[in-house]
């Protein structure tokens, strides 16, 4: 079995010392921190023997003491570090797991032990990772091969498995879902005894980790697996059988943390069928998972999939707020209902969700999605977490003493870019995704120019000529792709249903939505009160600047109205060349990332060289596409001609 360890390939470090001492209570010997520590320092300091609590401390040793104190939070950690001896604390075996990786990322980075003092808990109580792995082994928006969780019907817990809880604890993450939201195939078994010994694994290997395991259950088990004739959720044998269900589930796996439920959306069952809403639903699940400190993570994507696009009062982003808003404070304490990012559905860009800040007796998680459906799909580079970032950051304005995204919510969670690739994420560059989003949700105040240079060090080594150019091609990532697809806003123009590519009218008269409604006079949505009404879904403040066409922001101007093409932006542009002007001007930034890579040869290793050449080739043309095809869309309808007279195909 072969893969990278990504971030966690420990170099070996400028030192000489001949021993490196652990020190630590017996039964911490056992721990995924001790093991951890022991891994990384034969590999940092090849020559040197790693002891367990020897007395011999000499010059030519390195002391490392470990210890659990109580008196911290149980994710927290303290670092003392010297030249020659290091203290870590954790406040419980997962805290002092996040000192370890801590120590050790900081020693990576300076190539040799230093002094220091760390302190650090969580900003985020829950970090989640939802992977959509099917049980066949394929992953539903899976962009780097295959499932390593699922191979033919079967769980697997092997060394990869292993490589995988380290490389997420080594981020933050503490919990994990295996399978997809859309429940198929034998995963729907996942409730019963024929997965009941690997999930027991698993979960142990996780529960190391301080990470918990997570399901999602087929809402209709009650029916697919228990043989009823029901799955409604106020039905007193539905309701047994789900108590029944859990209580053997959970007394076999002690780390199950609970269920992650789609429900009532794009097709899979729930609650409505039956003339019941979410939180009946919910709540009946909650209510079985409940004596077992188990959660109920309950989706609110959910909208109505088969609606008439000939009706322009009909909003696919008005459906999360519609929904959910009026069961605000029906939901059980163990019930989080995970909300996406925006109200559609992981475009490059949309407006925050309305319903964060608004559902004030509700705990509420926030969904983004590291697997790059709609962002290029792992060919090409976009680099997520500064997105991820502004949004936890977003002041929703609702009254409340702090009424950031990230202080609304519980917890966070995004769907897994990984596979069972070499280098687990399709494309080198996309790990740098999966590790800021983890590192993002410890430490919400991470800075971000630091972050991508820490982890180009940690993958590519101390090259600073490498380092300074997968920076420069992570942070311009997003505005680039940004540019030369759809700006403004207006998202959705990719080909249906595989969602790569672009393809202007594709979803436009399709029963999964209406979603620009270009035409020879203008382009984009009225969602203000005078159109959807969308708008109004907001605190007042936002409710006001996004219904208004004159103070909404430029990036999501047509998100929110629909303007005639020589529509002014607050710059001075039209619409019409800012469209023109963002396509050009994204592709050459595409073609500049692409030349920063090729610079890099002989200076990173072959294979990713090529790994990511390859994929910087199909990124560009790729990215033609996507200009010549939405400017000569544009340019037909409006009929208006670049000012600077590039040349647009007609
Ligand atoms: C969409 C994907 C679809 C997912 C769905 C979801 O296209 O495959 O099942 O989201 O989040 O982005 O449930």
């Amino acid at each position: 079995m072969v893969f990278s360890k990504l971030w966690l390939n420990y170099k070996k470090l400028d030192d000489t010392r001949k021993r490196i001492l652990i020190s630590c209570e017996h039964s911490l010997k056992e721990s995924a921190a001790f093991e951890e520590l022991q891994t990384a320092m034969k590999a940092m300091l090849p020559e040197a023997i790693v002891l367990w609590k020897s007395e011999v401390f000499d010059d030519d040793s390195y002391l490392i003491v470990l210890g659990i104190h109580p008196e911290l939070d149980r994710e927290e950690y303290t670092i003392a570090a010297s030249l020659n001896i290091t203290e870590i604390c954790g406040g419980s075996e997962a805290g002092l797991l996040y000192g370890v990786f801590e120590f050790l990322k900081r020693t990576a980075l300076a190539g040799g032990f230093i002094g220091f003092n760390a302190q650090a808990k969580p900003s985020q109580p829950l970090r989640m990772l939802d992977h959509w792995d099917n049980a066949d082994g394929s992953i539903e928006r899976g962009y780097s091969g295959k499932s390593f969780f699922f191979k033919d019907g079967e769980l697997l817990v092997n060394e990869r498995t292993v490589m995988y809880a380290r490389l997420m604890a080594s981020v933050g993450i503490n919990g994990v879902v295996i399978n997809n939201v859309n429940v198929r195939g034998s995963a729907k078994r996942l409730l019963t005894k024929d997965y009941a010994d690997s999930l027991e694994e698993l979960g142990e290997l996780f529960g190391r980790y301080g990470i918990k395991l997570f399901i999602c259950p087929d809402f209709a088990a009650p029916i697919s697996v228990g043989g009823l004739d029901s799955a409604d959720p106020l039905d007193e044998r539905v309701i047994n059988w789900w108590k029944e269900c859990c209580a053997s589930l959970f007394s076999r796996i002690p780390n199950l943390g609970g269920f992650l439920v789609k429900a009532d959306s794009e097709g899979q069952p729930g609650p409505f069928a039956y003339g019941r809403d979410h939180a009946d639903g919910a709540n009946m699940l909650a209510r079985a998972v409940a004596p077992f400190g188990g959660l109920v993570i309950w989706r609110c994507f959910v909208y109505n999939c088969a609606q008439d696009w000939r009706d322009l009062k009909t909003d696919r982003a008005r459906s999360g707020y519609d929904n959910f808003m009026p069961l605000d404070g029906r939901f059980d304490d163990n019930v989080i209902l995970q909300v996406k990012n925006g109200p559609m559905d992981f475009q490059v860009r949309e407006p925050v969700h309305p319903l964060f800040g608004a559902m004030k007796h509700t705990k509420l998680m926030a969904e983004f999605q590291l697997a790059q459906e709609y962002t290029g799909q792992q060919k090409h580079v976009c680099w997520l977490v500064p997105m991820i970032k502004d949004i936890l950051g977003f002041h929703t304005k609702h009254d409340m003493q702090d009424d950031r995204v990230s202080r609304t919510v519980c917890g966070v969670a995004a769907v897994a870019n990984t596979g069972d690739d070499f280098c687990w994420t399709g494309s080198e560059l996309a790990a740098a995704n999966l590790y800021g989003y983890g590192r993002l949700l410890f430490n919400e105040d991470t800075d971000l120019d630091e972050l991508a240079e820490e982890w180009a060090q940690l993958t590519f080594g101390d090259d600073e000529q490498v380092i300074s150019a997968v920076s420069e091609i992570l942070k311009g990532s997003h505005k680039a792709y940004e540019d030369y697809t759809v700006p403004l806003g207006l998202g959705w123009m990719c080909k249906p249903n595989h969602h790569y590519g672009p393809d202007p009218w594709g979803y436009e008269f399709d029963r999964w939505g209406t979603y620009n409604r270009a035409d020879r006079n203008g382009i984009g949505v009225d969602r203000s009160p005078a159109g959807t009404g969308y708008s109004a879904q907001y605190a007042p403040e936002w409710a006001e600047v996004y219904g208004d066409i004159d103070r909404c922001p430029d990036d999501l101007l047509l998100f929110f109205h629909r303007v005639p093409y020589t529509h002014k932006l607050r710059g001075g542009k039209t619409v019409i060349q800012h469209i023109y002007d963002a396509h050009f001007e994204g592709y050459e930034q595409a073609e500049h990332f692409a030349a920063l890579w090729a610079s890099l040869k002989g200076r990173v290793d072959e294979r990713t060289f090529k790994n990511v050449s390859e994929r910087f080739e199909e990124q560009l043309n790729c990215a033609k596409e996507w200009r010549d095809i939405i400017n000569t869309f544009f340019h037909r309808l409006s009929g208006i001609d670049d000012k600077q007279g590039r040349k647009i195909y007609n």
